[in-house]
């Protein structure tokens, strides 16, 4: 069984409930129960004009990454966004797979661990909320230091539950 770090993030269609709905789907494709780090409100990185609402979310499970991740996108359609998109437009849910236990993986269509979690904030924060002890499983690096070396950006911890 493998430990998987989900970055969730939301910036349309009421950001709020999009993100409590995949929580629900996400314990329900988990052998344990999740870990949920608290939920951050952040400026968009990229064109879009509204402010996100992003998250991480801990699953185990025994699906290998390229089942989950058909999953994780079956889900993001079925939250009402497209299949096919331009990068980085508003959405109503993004799923992405942070980590796969300590796996390192190239194919064309998915690199794990994130190709660009380490520079962004807003996967950065709420992953240290649930694993303070996280590692990068390429560059050994500390959360704590990607955090400092991490672009500036505005981001908030709200009081949202799940
Ligand atoms: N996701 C992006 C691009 N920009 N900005 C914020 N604040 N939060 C996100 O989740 C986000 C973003 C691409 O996935
Ligand atoms: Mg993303
Ligand atoms: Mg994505």
């Amino acid at each position: 069984m493998a430990q998987v770090v989900i970055a969730l993030g939301s910036n349309l269609n009421n950001p709020h409930q999009q993100l409590k709905k995949a929580a629900e789907f996400l314990e329900g494709l988990s052998e344990q129960p999740i870990l949920t780090s608290s939920i951050y409100q952040s400026e968009p990185i990229g064109p879009s004009e509204n402010d996100y609402l992003n998250g991480v979310i801990i699953i185990e499970t025994n699906l290998y990454p390229d089942l989950l991740f058909a999953r994780l996108k079956a889900q993001e359609q079925v939250q009402g966004r497209p299949s096919r998109y331009p990068k980085w437009t508003a959405r109503t849910l993004d799923l992405d797979i942070i980590a796969y236990g300590s796996l390192v993986l190239q194919t064309d269509s998915l690199i794990i661990p994130h190709a660009e979690y380490s520079g962004r904030l807003f996967v950065l924060l709420p992953l240290r909320d649930v694993l303070p002890d996280w590692v990068d499983p390429i560059s050994a690096q500390p959360i704590s230091d990607m955090i400092n070396s991490a672009a500036k950006m505005s981001i908030t911890q709200t009081t949202l539950h799940w």
